[in-house]
């Protein structure tokens, strides 16, 4: 029988043949009647109040008392139990043996073979030839664990993770502007505006409990959703800019000119607080209404109402999400909406901000600890200071830090290509699907001469590419605390059995340090709790500073807690809501925000004859997560979505091609074909069509540009053309 040692296991104790103990619940826990915990979808981060019969969950309901969602959860958290136990989790470890087949083989074989196989291209390449891409959907403990072995156990250099596919436009939009990666509001935010401006955002399908904040709103707050689809959010706005795809930029612009010429402007916040302002005013200043109506389809009345609706509120906050982060311009578009709130005052007061909405349940974990563009706890890898503290508190040699970021998940795409990176340990993420540009990126993992995928399934589309599965416990499955879009810190629990010789991740990682002979140098961080208090003090001085939290028990305690929370911050200070920049100081040296601002480029590829259309990709809805290897796991939330792909089809564009609702058609982009039921809707402007990401065909359309500050892949605007299958010849 396998025991715990220390909160790890040993690899001697891997050997011992028998049963896998690590994925039970110990058999001394209480048979507690309730534990609560964070959910393991979305950024919202509500909690669910986990019902326990001898220490194992038997079901779920939200959490009442939490200050997130109140008492209320979407349905994919209400089904969160439901998908644990599906029959394609991966149970054992697989190794593809030499006629390509996939065995199971112990754990012990398979670490074995991933560290011979890592070292060999290691001593044949150069330590950089190998790499990994992580995830914002573990705890934070296990990607600081991650980063830090990868990096100063394994020595790689290079590895990513998913939250390049979402929040890196918002990741570099902040720091420059503020100085730091800081979404600054509350959720209490939500209901304290009385004007809220949603950019490309979807929060009824992609945060349904945000949205029940916004309806919570008692100030009857004017609510403008930019988006050019008429989303279901849109629906319940008060106003709806259907913009052209990728204009917002020039909006904004032209609205920033506008509130200028009118004096519209909070004077003395800008002077107290911001920099270059009058060069921002200036640059803007070609912006003029009929620049704007014609760049972003919208009449120029439109454009003025909106500007007037800025300038009469007093609480005005700007919310945003994909449809501005996944841009070939996305930093500056960003950057854009940063300015409205600075040049108008609607910063750091109740119910105003400039606010990114996150994604994942973790990418703000994994933007401060997973050590990637960010030395662990938001540092700078080019900093000699900042890697001279991390040493110290890891008890390592700063030599062993590297000196720069690392390569971007597209520049390891690229690094594969190039053949400067040849082994690749892939977590909790599934390229081979959500990758822009798909039929490129299965072809650049099929060079490598290793893959490792760490996954829950072993049937995801990564996996099944892979040399090596490592089977993963899931959320419910381990401990840990995740970091929701308000910046707070929730608890994570084990309240079921990982299947077969499913594994945490964080074992996974303490195992792989064993093996790979480092495991000394992870001695202290001996369980996520105890790793926890590793983070703790990695955080000591920075913006992110959770010193004052003492541990697990304390945000049990307060349901959750936002940082920053200082050593000294008592826990009675600790206020259960709170925003950042309420004195005005910014984390830029001079303590001021900057106004950064970019020409507008044009589409990078336009529609033209050949594909006249332009294709949009999002949340298709509530109840579908990302590439969908949990959630079309659950027989309930399979009912809410179609099964097979979709597209979204105008009627003009649907009557000039002689398609109908339910036709099968065939759309085709410069990279890829891909056959869809069309829906033929309204909801999509003439000259668009929009089609899930939750579907594996999706991406074989997308287009590989990237932003070139956040190099955040382009995912929602490439030309394509829709026909009927039977017209296709
Ligand atoms: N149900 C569900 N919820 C989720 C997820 C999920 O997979 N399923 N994923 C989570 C994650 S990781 C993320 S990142 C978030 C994403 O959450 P959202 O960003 O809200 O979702 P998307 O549908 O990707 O994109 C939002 C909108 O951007 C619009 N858009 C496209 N191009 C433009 C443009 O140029 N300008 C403007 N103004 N709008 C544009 C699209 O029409 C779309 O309606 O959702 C999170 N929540
Ligand atoms: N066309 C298009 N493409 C997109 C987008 C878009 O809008 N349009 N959105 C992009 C965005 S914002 C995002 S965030 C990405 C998401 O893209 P992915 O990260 O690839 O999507 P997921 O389905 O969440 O993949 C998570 C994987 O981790 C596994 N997993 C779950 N829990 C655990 C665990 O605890 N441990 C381990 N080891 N594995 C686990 C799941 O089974 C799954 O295979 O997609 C991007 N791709
Ligand atoms: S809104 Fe997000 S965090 Fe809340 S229950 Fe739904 S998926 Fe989970
Ligand atoms: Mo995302």
């Amino acid at each position: 029988m396998l025991h715990e040692r220390d909160g790890h296991l040993t690899r001697d104790l891997l050997r011992t043949p028998g049963g896998f103990g690590l994925g039970q619940v110990p058999a001394k826990r209480k048979p507690d009647a309730a534990t609560d915990m964070v959910c393991g979808y979305c950024s919202t981060g509500c909690s669910l109040t986990v019902h326990l019969k001898d220490g194992e969950a038997v079901g779920l309901t939200p959490a009442a008392g939490y200050p997130v969602n109140r008492g209320v959860a979407c349905p994919k958290g209400w089904e969160a139990l439901a998908v644990l136990g599906a029959g394609d989790r991966a149970v054992t470890p697989l190794r593809r043996d030499a006629a390509g087949s996939r065995r199971p083989v112990s754990w012990d074989e398979a670490l074995r073979t991933m560290v011979e196989r890592f070292k060999a291209i290691q001593a044949q390449h150069g330590p950089e030839s190998v790499a990994f891409l992580g995830t914002g959907q573990l705890p934070t403990e296990e990607l600081a664990l991650l980063g830090a072995l990868a990096k100063f156990g394994m020595g790689m250099e290079h590895g990513d993770g998913n939250t390049r596919q979402c929040m890196a436009t918002s990741v570099v939009a902040y720091k420059q502007a503020f100085g730091f990666d800081a979404p600054p509001y509350t959720y209490r935010d939500f209901e304290e505006s009385d004007v809220l401006v949603f950019v490309g955002a979807n929060p009824c399908l992609a945060h349904p409990i945000l949205w029940e904040r916004v309806l919570r709103n008692r100030n009857d707050p004017a609510i403008v959703v930019i988006d050019p689809r008429v989303t279901e959010t849109a629906m319940q706005a008060t106003g709806h800019l259907a913009i052209r795809p990728k204009s917002d930029q020039t909006l904004f612009y032209g609205l920033a000119r506008l509130l200028i010429e009118r004096d519209w402007i909070d004077r003395t916040y800008i002077d107290a607080h911001t920099r270059d302002f009058d060069a921002y005013a200036a640059a803007v200043e070609p912006y003029t209404l009929d620049r704007v109506a014609a760049a972003t389809g919208l009449e120029t009345e439109v454009v003025l109402r909106l500007a007037e609706t800025i300038h009469r509120g007093r609480r005005v906050s700007f919310w945003w999400t994909m449809g501005v982060n996944q841009s070939y311009q996305g930093v500056r578009t960003a950057q854009s909406i940063i300015n409205l709130a600075l040049m108008t005052g609607n910063v750091g007061r109740p119910g105003t901000g400039a606010n990114s909405i996150t994604g994942q349940c973790n990418a703000m974990g994994s933007r401060l600890f997973s050590n990637t563009t960010n030395l662990l706890g938001g540092h700078d890898f080019a900093n000699p200071d900042h890697r001279e503290k991390v040493a110290r508190v890891l008890g390592i040699d700063p030599a062993v830090i590297p000196t720069r970021a690392s390569w971007a998940y597209n520049e390891i795409i690229e690094g594969i290509l190039r053949e400067r990176i040849k082994g690749l340990w892939v977590i909790c993420t599934n390229t081979a699907h959500s990758w822009i540009n798909q039929g490129q990126v299965r072809d650049v993992l099929g060079r490598l001469d290793c893959l490792v995928v760490q996954d829950m399934y072993a049937t995801t589309e990564t996996a099944r590419m892979a040399d090596l599965v490592l089977p993963a416990a899931g959320w419910g499955e381990k401990d840990g605390t995740f970091i929701n879009s308000e910046r707070r810190i929730g608890r994570i629990r084990k309240v079921a059995r990982a299947p077969g010789q499913a594994l945490a991740d964080f074992s996974i990682f303490k195992l792989v340090a064993e093996y790979w002979g480092c495991g000394e140098t992870f001695r202290t961080w001996r369980s996520p709790a105890a790793t926890f208090q590793i983070l703790k003090r990695l955080s000591a001085g920075q913006p992110c500073d959770i010193t004052g939290i003492d541990g697990y028990d304390t945000l049990d305690e307060h349901g959750g807690i936002q940082w920053p929370c200082p050593a000294g911050e008592s826990a009675a200070t600790v206020r259960t809501e709170r925003r950042l920049f309420e004195d005005g100081r910014y984390y830029h040296r001079d303590g001021r925000a900057r106004f950064l601002y970019e020409d507008p480029r044009p589409l990078p590829e336009p529609p033209n004859e050949r594909h006249p259309l332009l294709l949009l990709t999002g949340r298709g809805s509530a109840a579908q997560w990302h590439t969908q290897t949990r959630t079309a796991k659950s027989a309930v939330l399979r009912k809410l979505y179609p099964a097979q792909v979709y597209v979204e089809v105008n009627p003009a564009d649907a009557k000039a091609r002689g398609i109908v609702t339910s036709d099968t058609v065939r759309i085709e982009s410069r990279r890829g074909r891909i056959t869809a039921t069309a829906f033929v809707t309204r909801s999509v402007q003439p000259g668009h069509v929009f089609v899930p990401m939750h579907y594996q065909e999706t991406n074989r359309l997308t287009d590989a540009v990237f932003d070139p500050y956040s190099k955040q892949p382009s995912y929602k605007a490439c030309a394509v053309e829709l026909r009927p299958v039977a017209a296709v010849g």
